[in-house]
């Protein structure tokens, strides 16, 4: 059994690894931009650009689908659907299905009519509330009775709550017809190969028809009926979206055939996740050692798929009864005790309000990033580089140093500020006082940032961020990311063009495991 530590996984093999996959993308080049109705310009951009608009308005509330909504939007899972049918080697069945959530994670099962009370309760509370996922904690069509009774009841008690379903997808050529007359407009399939011979690495079996399949014979079951619910999907215009779980040595190089896989039938977004995994966990791959990728070979991948499909870079790996804005989790506020307690009033008139005004701000901030733009019109520098941001929500600088959770990260250009990822970490002020483990463990998730935007920052770990070559910047405090970024990389340019500042390349950066397990 090999076993490495986060560290070693960290640096063992990255440089290879990363020069593989743009080989991989290389070698791909050509076929790349062929895809069909894949072809999805702006789904996870800021804007509706030349998305026509019937798929703009289904796509622009959608915190999953739309980067730029989920600063604004919040969605919300009910864990009613506890079965599944497959097996994969990342997953402990005590915990959620780990195709759209953390291992380690335990959601509180619910009842389809608890799920649509909980629903009415979030709604109430959160106005931004715009999506309802079932995503766990096994596989939504391996409970069809549970999932389609959820979905009925709350079709009918909160019509303006949007239906999401995320599923691996074995089962799902037989619930597309279903699926469509509830009106889901938004589906998720779990893709991590097309290849059977890859697939018997990751899925020991499979149980279909009242048999269990494995090894290749498992995986090829798998894929023919993955793929083929996705083409019967797509066929019916419901907005699909891939996941796949990036898994160095098994499938990382062969993610970009899974990309141009689906690409062709029609997938709208492909969200390649890392692998979570640690021996606590339990799992298959965490006891034997497989290690998840580093940020650098993540964002690689990730930057070598995106041609004319959309990448999601948002994803926050989810609990299967997660609620708030992906980021936060305020799944606490909403247990089954404090619902069954809760007077709801659901009130749509206040629902649409509240969401008007966050339109207002969303266009506020699109538009000041476009301002700042205009001052980057004519700079000529190749420079790439990423920064960090302390953020609670709305596309604002807004939360102090020491109370970050997780870092969103902008990759910074003469193109502008564009949103690659967001890197969970251990909080640093812990009652009152810095602890500083934690703060090792920050530097090494933000390693790869030149800068880290915040709204505060205490003398000590602004001293250790300096030392370790970020820089902390404060001066944007409770201002919109983008424009301030961009404001920030133009100085940035200036002081390389004049000389007061050389400009060096940053190293990779660890994308944290154990931080998963009791984030809440
Ligand atoms: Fe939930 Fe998934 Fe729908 Fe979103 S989550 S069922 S599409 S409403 Fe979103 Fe969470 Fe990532 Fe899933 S951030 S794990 S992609
Ligand atoms: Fe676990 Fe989800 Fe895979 Fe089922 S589909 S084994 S619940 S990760």
């Amino acid at each position: 059994m090999q076993v490495l530590s986060q560290h070693e996984g960290a640096t063992a093999g990255t440089i290879a690894n990363v020069e593989d996959i743009m080989q991989a993308v290389a070698d791909h080049k050509g076929c790349g931009t062929t895809g069909g109705s894949g072809k999805a310009s702006c789904g996870s951009a800021a804007g509706q650009g030349d998305l026509p608009t019937e798929i703009w308005e289904k796509v622009k509330n959608h915190p999953c689908y739309s980067e730029e909504a989920h600063h604004h939007y919040a969605r919300m899972h009910v864990a009613v659907a506890p079965a599944c049918n497959i097996q994969c080697n990342y997953c402990n069945r005590k915990y959620d299905c780990a195709n759209e959530s953390r291992p380690g994670v335990v959601s509180e099962k619910l009842t389809p009519e608890q799920a649509a009370k909980k629903v009415l309760a979030v709604a109430s509370t959160i106005p931004q509330m715009t999506v309802l996922g079932v995503a766990g904690p096994g596989d939504p069509l391996a409970n069809p009775e549970k999932t389609f009774k959820t979905f009925e009841l709350i079709a009918r008690t909160a019509p303006d709550i949007k239906l999401c379903l995320s599923t691996n997808g074995l089962a799902l050529p037989d619930h597309v017809d279903t699926i469509a007359g509830f009106n889901v407009d938004h589906v998720t399939i779990t893709i991590n190969m097309v290849d059977p011979e890859i697939g018997a690495k990751i899925y020991p079996w499979v149980f279909w028809k009242h048999k269990r399949y494995t090894g290749v014979e498992a995986a090829k079951l798998l894929t023919d009926r993955q793929l083929q619910g996705l083409e019967m999907l797509t066929e019916r215009g419901i907005l699909c979206k891939v996941n796949s779980v990036m898994i160095p040595g098994i499938n990382d190089k062969h993610l970009v055939e899974v990309n141009k896989a689906v690409k062709s039938r029609g997938a709208f977004l492909h969200n390649i996740m890392p692998l979570i995994s640690a021996p606590e966990h339990g799992t298959v791959f965490g006891l034997t050692g497989q290690r998840g990728p580093t940020a650098q070979e993540l964002k690689a991948l990730q930057d070598s798929c995106e041609g004319e499909m959309n990448m999601m870079r948002h994803c926050r790996q989810c609990r299967a009864d997660a609620v708030g804005l992906l980021g936060e989790d305020r799944s606490a506020e909403f247990t089954t005790d404090k619902i069954m307690a809760m007077e709801v009033n659901y009130d749509l008139d206040s629902r649409k309000a509240y969401q008007a005004k966050v339109e207002v701000e969303r266009v506020a901030k699109v538009a000041a990033k476009q301002e700042e733009l205009e001052t980057l019109a004519g700079e000529m520098s190749d420079i790439k580089l990423l920064v960090s941001v302390a953020t609670k929500g709305s596309g604002l600088i807004n939360e102090h140093f020491g109370h970050a959770k997780e870092f969103q990260v902008y990759e910074l250009s003469t193109a502008g500020a564009k949103f690659v990822g967001h890197r969970r970490v251990d909080l640093y002020c812990q009652g009152g006082f810095g602890d500083e483990e934690s703060l090792e463990t920050v530097i090494r998730a933000i390693n790869d940032c030149h800068a880290v935007f915040v709204a505060k920052i205490g003398g000590c770990p602004k001293a250790d961020l300096l030392a370790a070559g970020i820089e902390p910047v404060d001066q944007f405090a409770h201002e919109f990311i983008e424009k301030s970024a961009i404001a920030w990389f133009k100085a940035y340019l200036d002081k390389v063009n004049s000389g007061e500042i050389e400009h060096v390349e940053r190293g990779d950066a660890e994308i944290r495991q154990g931080a998963l397990i009791s984030a809440a």
